[in-house]
């Protein structure tokens, strides 16, 4: 598994290869970060004058309620992928809705409200965060039977400010990254309201800085009553992740949980809304991967917006955006490998190709850099053979074989899937190796061989341990 701190050696210069003892400076600054998280987001007691098994066990026990909530694996301690989880920008308001104060419900009792635009970021255009701060709303009135007005003055149900740090409502923001904005539930007063840190950098139709469309409908589900989602890919999920403000579409858990509050919005027949996008199901048996490649032993199943990580030793799997970890990735990709011996993870869509080291993008190519012909504008999977050094690139019912080290197509390709593999006599969706077995994936079947001979068939959802 890859660790935090490993992450902090490799983005900045290597300083050394083998990640040995942490100074005692970063394990302190991490924990001191991590109180100030919980005591925040999970409402961890301020550190009473009691003996120190007493503190320990009270951040333990907020600490498995962290993990519990974002499919991590719950070990009630601060270990690396809790800390990594913990720094990824996010939303201001608590994960636990049992200790939203009593001063606020959960839902307005009026379908109609109104909204104030009290001041602007010096990052937008005021055409720009208007556009942005309307469209948010719409996200919501498209698919309930809410409605918005614009007012210019005087007091609206959904106040929205730009603030910086300390803004006299007892949650001060944090200066640049980490939490990105905050919004009251339902009630008079400040309750519906919606601030902004303008310590970071909003934009508007870009992946860089934060996207205020995609933060502020975040923050509009909290000004409706929507408290925090754990569905991988649902907009009321704490953390950040771009998503194209042009082809936004409020995903299912979203449309369901509003809907529940507020009911359905009447049915234009003329203009049908878009299909809410779902969070693949591991337990799908049908389900139909885009990619697999292993990566440092860890496994990664891409579908969709999502990917699954899977740890050897661990008995759960993580599901997560593929933005979340590589906002320049694009979603619905088309191939992935991992180059052992250089230790990068491929990951092709069309003719585009992205380089990873880890969970950094290092460079990016073309796919005729791996001397496919011209013809070849886009692959179903590919799998790298770090015995033999080929890469094979599978294409409909053929596929090529590509040598790595010499950088040369081999002779005699493409060849016929079905000479090679049999039993697979539909399109190879996705593949990879891992202990000198091919796994080769065609649908929701998975062919395991070992050097050419069918060993087994199992579903794809196998390795995701459902
Ligand atoms: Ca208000
Ligand atoms: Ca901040
Ligand atoms: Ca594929
Ligand atoms: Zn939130
Ligand atoms: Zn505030």
């Amino acid at each position: 598994m890859k660790t935090y701190y490993q992450l902090c050696v490799l983005v900045g210069l290597v300083l050394r290869v083998h990640s040995g003892p942490v100074p005692q400076s970063i394990v302190k600054d991490d924990e001191e970060f991590a109180k100030n998280y919980l005591k925040r987001l999970y409402h961890m007691n301020e550190e009473k004058k009691t003996s120190f098994g007493r503190k320990a066990s009270e951040m333990g026990l907020k600490l498995s309620q962290m993990q519990q909530f974002f499919g991590l694996k719950v070990t009630g301690i601060l270990d690396d992928e809790t800390m990594e989880m913990m720094k990824k920008p996010r939303c201001g308001v608590p994960d636990v809705a049992a200790y939203k104060s009593r001063a606020f419900t959960n839902k307005w009792s009026t379908n109609k409200l109104t909204y104030r635009i009290e001041n602007y970021t010096p990052d937008m255009s005021v055409a720009e965060v208007d556009d942005s701060i309307t469209r948010a709303l719409q996200v919501w009135a498209r698919v309930s039977s809410l409605k918005f007005t614009r007012i210019y003055s005087g007091v609206a149900d959904i106040m929205i400010s730009f603030v910086v740090r300390d803004h006299r409502d007892g949650s001060p923001f944090d200066g640049p990254n980490g939490i990105l904005a905050h919004a009251f539930f339902p009630s008079p007063g400040i309750g519906g309201d919606a601030h902004f840190d303008d310590d970071e950098t909003f934009t508007f139709k870009s992946s860089r800085g934060y996207n205020l469309f995609i933060v502020a409908a975040h923050e509009f589900g909290h000004s409706l009553g929507l408290d925090h989602s754990n569905v991988p890919g649902a907009l009321m999920y704490p953390t950040y992740s771009y998503s194209n403000p042009d082809t936004f579409v409020l995903p299912r858990d979203d449309v369901n949980r509003i809907r529940a509050l507020y009911g359905t919005s009447t049915v234009n027949p003329d203009k049908p809304d878009p299909v809410p996008p779902v969070t693949p199901n591991a337990c799908d048996p049908n389900l139909v991967l885009d990619a697999v490649t292993t990566l440092r032993g860890e496994k990664l199943f891409f579908k969709d917006r999502f990917f699954w990580r899977v740890h050897p030793q661990l008995t759960d799997t993580e599901q997560y955006l593929i933005k979340f970890f590589w906002p320049q990735l694009p979603d619905n990709i088309d191939a992935a490998f991992e180059h052992t011996s250089a230790d990068l993870v491929y990951i092709i869509k069309g003719q585009k190709v992205w380089a990873l080291s880890g969970y950094d993008i290092v460079r990016s190519t073309n796919l005729r850099s791996f001397g496919l012909p011209a013809s070849v504008t886009q692959i179903d999977a590919a799998l790298y053979d770090q015995y033999s050094s080929k890469l094979l690139f599978f294409v409909g019912g053929s596929y090529y074989s590509y040598d790595m080290n010499r950088k040369v197509m081999d002779r005699g390709f493409p060849k016929l899937v079905t000479t090679s593999f049999p039993r697979v006599t539909n399109k190879v969706t996705a593949a990879f190796q891992e202990y000198g077995y091919y796994y080769i994936f065609s649908g929701p079947n998975v062919f395991q061989y070992n050097n050419g001979r069918l060993r087994n068939i199992v579903k794809s959802n196998h390795f995701l341990r459902c």
